[in-house]
C-alpha cells in the first residue's frame, strides 16, 4: 500500500472504475454530488464480481483532506464547478489529474491550478450498474501527460500506480496530440450516433457512412490548420477502426441524450468550431450537428 492519498471527484462510470482499482493499492476517497453506497461492486470484463468498500462522501461534506492527487472524473461541463467545490475544502495543492473528453477544460484548469496538472486520455470502457457499482466493459489504455512538459516524472509515478492497481497506463510526452486525436474520434462518432440514436456500428451502413466521411473530412481540414499531426493510418482509417472496435457500444453522448443529461458538445465540437472560424474554414456538417445538440439538449433536458 502506497501512502499517497487519491481523492476522486465525479463518481460516474470512469470515476468509480478508477476508484475501485486504486483502492487496492492506495487510500482513496470518492466525492460526488449525492451520497452513494459505501460498498461498490466492480464487474470485470471477464464477468467476475468484486465488492469493495470505498470511502464515499459528498462535495458538500468533504473533510479538509490533503490528498496527493485530486482526480476530476466529471463530465467536461461539470469540471470547473467540481474543481472549485473540492479546492475550497482541501488543504494544500494536490496534483490535479484531468480525465475529461475534448480539449477545453484541460488548458483552462492548467492555467487555474497552482500545483501540477496532468491530463489522462483513456480508452477504458465502463458503464454504471446503478448506484451500487460499475461494469468494466472493455479493457483499454490510459495515457498520462502534462501540457507544460514539466511533470514527466509525476506522470510516470501515476502511471506506475495505475498499473499496480490493474489499469494499463503509460506516461507520454505528446498528450496534447493524443487529446486532439481522441477529440477527432469523438467528434466523428458521438454527435451522429446521438442525433440518430444508433449504436456505433450502424455508422458503417447507409445513410450514415457518407455522413461520417464528410464529418471526418471537416475534422481533418481543421486539424491540418491547427497543426495536429494525423495518426499514422490517417484520420479516416483511425475513425473506422474505432467504429469497428466499438460497434456494439452506445456512445457516451447517446447515453447522455437518452438519459436527458447535457452533452459534451462544447468540449468536443467547441474547440473544432472555434478553430474552423479562426482559420476561415467551412464546416457545415459540424455546425449542423452542434446546432442539433444545442437545440436537442434544451428540449430533452
Ligand atoms: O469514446 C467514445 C464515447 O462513447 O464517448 C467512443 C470512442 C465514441 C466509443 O463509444
Amino acid at each position: 500500500m502506497n501512502d499517497a492519498m487519491h481523492l476522486i471527484v465525479g463518481p460516474g462510470a470512469l470515476g468509480r472504475l478508477v476508484a475501485l482499482h486504486l483502492a487496492g493499492v492506495a487510500p482513496v476517497t470518492v466525492a460526488g454530488r449525492r451520497t452513494l453506497p459505501a460498498a461498490q461492486t466492480l464487474v470485470t470484463p471477464e464477468g467476475i464480481r468484486r465488492t469493495v468498500p470505498l470511502d464515499m462522501t459528498t462535495l458538500a461534506e468533504l473533510p479538509p483532506l490533503a490528498p496527493a492527487y485530486l482526480h476530476l472524473t466529471t463530465k467536461a461541463y461539470d469540471a470547473h464547478a467540481a474543481y472549485e467545490s473540492a479546492m475550497a475544502r482541501l488543504a494544500g495543492d494536490p496534483i490535479l489529474v484531468l480525465w475529461q473528453n475534448g480539449y477545453q477544460v484541460q488548458p483552462e484548469l492548467q492555467r487555474r491550478h497552482p500545483g501540477p496538472v496532468l491530463c489522462a486520455s483513456t480508452t477504458e470502457g465502463a458503464w454504471l450498474t446503478g448506484d451500487e457499482g460499475v461494469t468494466h466493459a472493455g479493457r483499454g489504455i490510459t495515457y498520462l501527460g502534462d501540457l507544460s512538459g514539466h511533470h514527466v516524472e509525476r506522470c510516470r509515478e501515476l502511471a506506475a500506480t495505475l498499473n499496480r492497481a490493474g489499469l494499463t497506463a503509460e506516461a507520454v510526452t505528446d498528450i496534447e496530440t493524443r487529446l486532439w486525436h481522441k477529440l477527432a474520434i469523438n467528434a466523428a462518432i458521438n454527435p451522429l450516433v446521438a442525433r440518430y440514436r444508433i449504436r456505433n456500428g450502424q455508422l458503417r451502413d447507409r445513410p450514415f457512412r457518407p455522413m461520417v466521411e464528410r464529418v471526418v473530412d471537416e475534422v481533418a481540414a481543421i486539424m491540418a490548420k491547427v497543426g495536429v499531426s494525423p495518426p499514422p493510418a490517417g484520420w479516416h482509417t483511425l475513425v473506422w477502426q474505432v467504429i469497428e472496435g466499438t460497434a456494439n457500444n452506445r456512445a457516451s453522448m447517446l447515453q447522455d441524450v437518452l438519459a436527458g443529461r447535457p452533452t459534451e458538445r462544447d468540449a468536443i465540437l467547441g474547440p473544432l468550431l472555434a478553430a474552423a472560424q479562426r482559420h476561415g474554414l467551412d464546416t457545415p456538417c459540424l455546425e449542423a450537428l452542434y446546432g442539433y445538440l444545442a437545440r436537442g439538449s434544451v428540449t430533452l433536458r
